[in-house]
């Protein structure tokens, strides 16, 4: 079962008996894992997939039809480059690490299982959703993400297995028994236990939450732990097409309901069968939220320690003209005495909201392509942002409320406003009434456009999925 030929991979794995003994043991495990929560009901559908099986930048991935549980899962890291030295933090100039400095091993661990929690969490959040795919195209899109996540939960699975010994190998069976939105074991994170039950939720969550581990991934490529930061730089290039599936997603939505509303009698989109874009703004609201609150707090030693550590840097630190932030202020805004106010924070605190700045400015563009969408369809409705105060969990806005636009409400204002804001169980019960599978090649579901290409230079009407 462990071989070159089943494991595409550039970590040498044939001569490394450590990796194999712990794959070995792992890869049942693995399997069996998938089978449990993985799509449901497709595993034994050939499925038209692209496969990672080099790290070149022309001709790294190959495709194919294949059956999910026959994915060939590898192990890749981008090139290393030569003299490469830590480029942030108190350690910065020094020689990165290729084993774990032995002060930070519990909090590089850490953040190493984090990443690697959210990838089979997401798998499971999308399980059921195969069942009710608008297309061919956009099923075959749902099947790459799901098996990329299990490609990136091998990516740090292989990091446990290679420098973590024992408590590692613990760890990576532990991210096989946590499940998404389990009472007893959970996930670890916030948005991963969020029920994906729609393919609103899931355009929007690879819209958002994918979006969350680009910028999670480039914080980490900059890591002074270089098999980290080589490992996230290789699943970047994948992640780039998550994001594409959320961020067209939700623009042929938008395109499909402007349509539909141009040629409805009294512009009603629901008559027509259709998503109406004020509840697409609820998801977005509901989305966008949730996945802000993976960058954490905004005042977090956590993120200061991170980066101290030369462990977690900014979004393209190397480009920027200094790496110390030491004696700098981060201005961010904060409630005291029911007051929204302006403060200054040592910037090494602010690090989870500096990342968080480049993760808004990057979706308020999406938004700001959607709404052109719109237009030219001639629609006059502007999707937006809420504020980043909206409905959050985590850091300094949570356990107050907020509108969309940031004002600040008593409890009870804020419930009974909420189904104004973020998806009642009504639209809810709407938008899952509107999601029936479509099988045949070239046609899709009446609430969305089809895409306007199809993949790797097949037609929209390509068989994407052997049913
Ligand atoms: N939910 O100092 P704080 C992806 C905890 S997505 C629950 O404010 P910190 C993907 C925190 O752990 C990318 N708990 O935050 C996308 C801490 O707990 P302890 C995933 C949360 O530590 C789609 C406490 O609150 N990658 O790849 O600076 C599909 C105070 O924490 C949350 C990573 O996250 C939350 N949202 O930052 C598939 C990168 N937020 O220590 C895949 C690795 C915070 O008091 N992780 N807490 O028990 C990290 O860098 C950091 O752990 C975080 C949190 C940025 C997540
Ligand atoms: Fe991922
Ligand atoms: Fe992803």
């Amino acid at each position: 079962m462990i071989s070159e030929e089943n494991i595409p991979n550039n970590v040498d794995l044939s001569s490394d008996k450590r990796l194999q003994r712990a794959l070995v043991e792992w890869l049942p495990n693995y399997l069996d894992w998938w089978r449990a929560v993985g799509p449901d009901g497709f595993q034994e559908k050939e499925i038209y997939l692209r496969t990672a099986i080099s790290v070149d930048t022309d001709g790294w991935a190959h495709f194919d039809y294949v059956r999910m549980p026959d994915y060939r899962w590898g192990i890749f890291l981008a090139a290393p480059e030569n003299d490469r030295k830590v480029g942030f933090g108190d350690f910065a100039g020094q020689p990165v690490w290729n084993e774990v400095p032995g002060e930070f091993r519990n909090t590089l661990r850490r953040i190493i299982v984090t990443q690697g929690d959210t990838e089979p969490a997401s798998v499971e959040q999308q399980r059921l959703l195969g069942k009710t795919a608008p297309s061919l195209y956009d099923m075959r899109n749902l099947f790459q993400v799901n098996v990329e996540e299990g490609r990136h939960l091998w990516a740090m699975v292989y990091l446990l297995h290679s420098y973590f010994g024992k408590d590692g190998r613990e760890e990576a069976e532990e991210l096989l028994a946590r499940r998404s939105g389990d009472a007893d074991k959970p996930r670890i994170l916030g948005a991963f236990n969020q029920p994906i039950l729609n393919w609103l939720d899931f355009f929007l969550f690879t819209m958002f939450t994918d979006r969350d581990g680009k910028y999670q991934l480039a914080a980490l490529a900059q890591s002074g732990f270089d098999p980290l930061s080589r490992t996230c730089k290789f699943m970047l290039t994948e992640e780039a097409h998550h994001m594409f599936v959320g961020e067209t997603g939700v623009d042929r939505m938008v395109q499909r309901s402007c349509e539909l509303q141009k040629s409805a009698p009294d512009g009603d989109v629901r008559k027509m069968g259709g998503i109406d874009l004020p509840t697409l703004q609820k998801y977005i609201n509901l989305w966008f939220s949730l996945s802000e609150d993976l960058f954490g707090g905004e005042i977090s030693s956590n993120a200061a320690d991170f980066f101290s550590a030369g462990l977690k840097g900014r979004y393209r630190e190397d480009q920027l003209p200094e790496h110390k932030a030491l004696d700098a202020a981060y201005s961010m805004q904060v409630v005291e005495s029911g007051q929204v106010v302006q403060k200054e924070v040592p910037l090494r605190n602010a690090m989870n909201e500096v990342l968080r700045d480049n993760y808004v400015e990057d979706c308020q563009r999406a938004v700001d392509k959607w709404n052109r969408t719109a237009k030219k369809v001639g629609v006059e409705f502007e999707l937006q942002l809420p504020s980043r105060r909206f409905h959050r969990q985590q850091g300094i806005y949570s356990g107050l409320h907020f509108d969309p636009a940031g004002n600040l409400l008593d409890e009870a204002s804020f419930s009974r406003r909420k189904d104004e804001w973020l998806p009642s169980v009504s639209d809810n019960a709407y938008i899952a009434s509107l999601m029936q599978q479509v099988t045949e090649p070239g046609k899709i579901a009446n609430w969305l456009a089809p895409p306007s290409k199809g993949v790797n230079g097949h037609p929209f009407d390509f068989e994407y999925v052997k049913l």
